[in-house]
C-alpha cells in the first residue's frame, strides 16, 4: 500500500521542456486541469500528496519520477540523462530527506532516469535508454542489491518510440505486466501474464497500480477492457498535455 505521492505542478514554461512528440504546444491551462484531476485521483486512492511548487529552472521538473527511485527502505537520488534536467536529483532531495534517512545517489559517469526503473515485486527491470546508461543502472542495481531487491537490465536502446523502459511495461501485481507489442516477445518478460498493447494503443502502457485502482491515461478502450476483465479497476485519466510533452502518467508522481 502506498501512503503518499510527490507531486510537481507544471510551471509556466513547461512547454519549453524536452520532446519528441509531433503532437502540437500543450496548452497550460489545460496540463494544469489534467494534472489537479491527476492529484484528485491519487487523492482518492488514500494517498496523503506533497505537492512542489513549480521549478522555473527545470521545465521538465512535473516528471518528478525520473529523479528518485524510492523503494520501502531507502532512496536513491538520480542523475538525469538529459543535460537540461541533470540537477532535478538534487532539486528534489530536501523533500525525500523528510521521509527518507537512507538517501544514496547516482554518480557520475551514471545517468538515470526513474522513468526507466520498473518495480515488479521484489525485482526490478532498469532500462538501457538514451537517458539511463549502464554505469547509472549499474550503480542502482548495487543499491537495490544492498536494500535486498534483485534487477535486471533492458535494453531499450533500438526500439525509437519510447523515451523509457516503463513508457512499455507497467508491472501491476501477481505477476501480470502490461507491455507494449514491441517488448512483448522480449525473453526478460517470459515468466509473466503479460498484458500486450497494441501499437495504437501503445501510449496507455504507462500505468500505475495504486492501492488497487490502476490509473490510466484515458482514451484506449481495448486496455482498459483488459485490464477490466483481468480484475483490475481502471481509473482512466486524461493526459493530453503531458503526452505532448513525452510524459507518461506514472512519471507525475512519485509515490511510497
Ligand atoms: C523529458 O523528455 O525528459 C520530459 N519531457 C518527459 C519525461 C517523461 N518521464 C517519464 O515518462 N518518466
Amino acid at each position: 500500500m502506498f501512503k503518499h505521492a510527490i507531486v510537481r505542478c507544471p510551471g509556466e514554461n513547461f512547454a519549453e521542456g524536452l520532446t519528441t512528440a509531433t503532437l502540437g504546444e500543450p496548452d497550460l491551462h489545460l496540463a494544469l486541469l489534467q494534472h489537479e484531476a491527476y492529484c484528485q485521483a491519487l487523492r482518492s486512492c488514500g494517498l496523503e500528496l506533497i505537492r512542489l511548487p513549480a521549478h522555473l529552472q527545470y521545465p521538465d521538473s512535473t516528471f518528478v519520477e525520473d529523479t528518485a527511485v524510492l523503494n520501502g527502505k531507502s532512496a536513491v537520488l538520480t542523475r538525469p540523462g538529459a543535460a537540461s534536467r541533470s540537477g532535478e536529483g538534487a532539486a528534489i532531495r530536501e523533500t525525500i530527506e523528510r521521509f527518507y534517512s537512507s538517501i544514496r545517489e547516482i554518480a557520475a559517469p551514471g545517468t538515470l532516469d526513474g522513468g526507466d526503473v520498473c518495480e515488479a515485486g521484489s525485482h526490478y527491470f532498469i532500462g538501457i535508454s538514451h537517458r539511463t546508461n549502464e554505469a547509472g543502472a549499474r550503480q542502482l542495481s548495487q543499491w537495490l542489491a544492498a536494500d535486498g531487491f534483485t534487477s535486471s537490465p533492458v535494453d531499450i536502446r533500438d526500439v525509437n518510440s519510447i523515451l523509457h523502459l516503463k513508457s512499455g511495461i507497467a508491472y501491476l501485481d501477481s505477476n501480470d505486466l502490461i507491455v507494449m507489442k514491441e517488448l512483448a516477445g522480449r525473453e526478460e518478460f517470459s515468466g509473466y501474464n503479460l498484458f500486450r498493447v497494441p501499437t495504437e494503443e501503445s501510449y496507455a502502457c504507462n500505468c500505475v497500480l495504486v492501492n488497487g485502482r490502476v490509473l490510466m491515461p484515458a482514451g484506449f478502450p481495448r486496455l482498459q477492457e483488459d485490464l477490466s476483465r483481468g480484475g483490475y479497476q481502471p481509473l482512466p485519466l486524461d493526459m493530453s498535455e503531458f503526452r505532448k510533452m513525452d510524459g507518461g502518467l506514472s512519471c507525475l508522481s512519485l509515490r511510497f
